[in-house]
């Protein structure tokens, strides 16, 4: 298989966090988002949402959309779960991605900190809506839910990275950043972070 991504997407970082869990070991390609190579036809022909990642299977048939369904056994409990994973990947992530971002700031004229700024607002929001999620709940465990990284963290630490480039004031979310500091120091999501992919850059 060949997991299509680049560095610093959020989306791909999910997925390779999933992988890494699972134990599969893929090709990796890469597609420079803001050379916008994820616009090129070819690529277009895989995902013709011109988004990142896409998995090319052995088989040749290619899957998009990056919410691995990583969830606990309970029903109660996988609902939970896919909840709090929608409030990054459904309702902050969109609304902040690169194309959002450019549109504001060719569209509406908006300078780079005038975008950083609305990204910023989007995230908080978010933010503000998982940490009371999550704090003092009693099914949150030392990640989102229980003490087993599910579906829900594996779209919540990419997010985090996001906040911090868009310098976000991490010390309103303390449960967010103490299930965060808990991924992190997991293998599986310690090899897909930004930083350590063959195309990341400075
Ligand atoms: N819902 C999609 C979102 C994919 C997505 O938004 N990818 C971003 C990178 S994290 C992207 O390709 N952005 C390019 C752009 O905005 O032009 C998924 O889960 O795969």
């Amino acid at each position: 298989m060949k997991l299509i991504g680049y560095f610093r997407s959020s989306a791909a970082f999910r997925v390779r966090i999933a992988l890494n869990l699972k134990g599969v070991v893929v090709e990796h390609a890469f597609r420079h988002l803001r050379r916008g190579e994820h616009r090129a036809p070819d690529y277009v022909a895989l995902n013709p949402q011109k988004l990142v990642p896409a998995l090319v299977l052995d088989s040749g048939e290619v899957l998009t959309q990056s919410n691995p369904p990583i969830l606990p056994k309970d029903p109660v409990g996988r609902a939970r779960v896919r909840s709090l994973a929608l409030i990054p990947t459904a309702d902050i992530h969109p609304i902040q991605n690169l194309r959002v971002m450019a549109y504001l700031r060719d569209k509406y004229e908006q300078s780079e900190e005038g975008t950083f700024a609305w990204s910023r607002h989007w995230i908080e929001t978010g933010f503000e809506a998982y940490e009371a999620s999550v704090a003092g709940n009693r099914h949150t465990g030392a990640y989102s839910h229980g003490d087993q990284p599910t579906m829900a963290d594996l779209c919540l630490a990419p997010q985090v990275f996001n906040a911090q480039r868009f310098k976000v004031d991490m010390s309103r979310f303390p449960t967010i950043q103490r299930i965060f500091a808990t991924c992190m120091k997991h293998p599986a999501f310690d090899a897909a972070q930004p930083a350590k992919q063959p195309d990341a850059e400075p």
